[in-house]
């Protein structure tokens, strides 16, 4: 039987509370309260086949994509944890138009951590029993506590993140994050309700021979990605590379930081911006990525140094390991 790792999420936020001068807590308790609501969601999540809570809502969110139950439901549940146990003074969400203030009178306002989440990400997924995820990212209000939480406080560049993670509700469930020192990874013992480090120190493979994209979009790619795939199918070298993807970015990600490999959501024709979030989902993987040796860009820049300038802002993703996603940048760079 393999050796069990005894150490606890909770102890490990614990012990790494003392890596933050004039620590309060305050990032342990939050980080505690996404580990408690993430239990709550794994239970929905795999439970999601027998109740009730499979298919569509039946409502749009903001990009006018159509919401599952799931997603409402996992949604809710992140913003009940947050907000009740008053770790954060606001919350903005893939799932609403707007960013939510918590309220004024409890303690929360005097809060210095602003969270944004994506709390089901590839949701499209649940319905056929495949891995989706929740991304999360923290950042410091850059407004004064005791004041009203404002849009600046949400649109930072990545470089400011205090934290970032994510939940992959797998053939196990797993919270991987980074406070800036490194990448660590929990395993949920689900008998027990309890998170192990399993994962200690992830570290993305400098190269890797997987490459995940979305190849039906192929006709409507800029001509660079269009190379660069013609170049992982290659027959040379190492190549060609294996093609997989989930459509599931977590657990596209997961899979490339563990065996090599680069997750790439472009520009189309159709969407000069490609389709993820900037906010929810690009700046917390990149955040994962970098401190886990990986890059991000998005064909060109660093994603972690994009400066936003709205909530819901998409933006094209090149993400893993780093000698693919330069490889991905030399194509771009030829074609600008
Ligand atoms: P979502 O936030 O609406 O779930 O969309 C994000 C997801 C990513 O997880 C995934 O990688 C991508 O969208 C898949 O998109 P597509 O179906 O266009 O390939
Ligand atoms: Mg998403």
């Amino acid at each position: 039987m393999a050796e069990q790792n005894f150490q606890t999420l909770g102890e490990f936020i614990i012990d790494k509370q003392e890596d933050f001068q004039y620590s309060t807590g305050e990032l342990s308790r939050l980080l505690s309260a996404i580990r408690l609501a993430s239990k709550v969601v794994n239970r929905e999540v795999n439970k999601a086949g027998i109740a009730n809570i499979i298919g569509k809502a039946g409502n749009e969110n903001i990009q006018g994509e159509e919401q599952q139950k799931l997603d409402v439901l996992a949604n809710e549940i992140f913003i009940e944890a947050l907000s009740q146990r008053e770790v954060v003074c606001g919350i903005a969400s893939e799932e609403n138009d707007d960013f939510i203030e918590i309220h004024a009178s409890c303690n929360a306002h005097l809060s210095k951590y602003v969270v944004l989440i994506d709390p089901l990400d590839g949701s499209s997924n649940i319905d056929v029993n495949v891995s989706v995820g929740t991304i999360f990212s923290i950042y410091r209000r850059v407004t004064e506590p005791g004041t009203p939480v404002a849009l600046e406080d949400f649109l930072q560049k990545g470089i400011n993140q205090i934290a970032a993670g994510y939940v992959v509700y797998g053939s196990s469930t797993m919270i991987v994050y980074t406070t800036g020192n490194g990448v660590n990874g929990f395993t949920l013992d689900p008998s027990l309700g309890t998170y192990y480090l399993s994962h200690p120190s992830m570290k993305f493979p400098e190269n890797g021979k997987i490459y995940s994209i979305n190849e039906g979009n192929y006709s409507k790619f800029p001509q660079g990605v269009k190379n660069y795939i013609k170049y992982c199918q290659l027959e040379e070298g190492d190549r060609p590379y294996t093609s997989r993807y989930i459509g599931s970015l977590v657990s596209d990600f997961h899979r490339n930081m563990i065996k090599g490999g680069i997750y790439i959501y472009p520009s189309t024709a159709q969407s000069p911006h490609g389709k993820l979030r900037l906010l929810y989902e690009c700046n917390p993987m990149a955040f994962l990525a970098e401190q886990a040796g990986g890059k991000c860009t998005d064909g060109y820049r660093r994603i972690l140094e994009i400066e936003p300038t709205e909530l819901h802002q998409r933006v094209p993703f090149f993400c893993g390991s780093r000698k693919m996603v330069e490889k991905a940048e030399e194509f771009m760079q030829q074609q600008k």
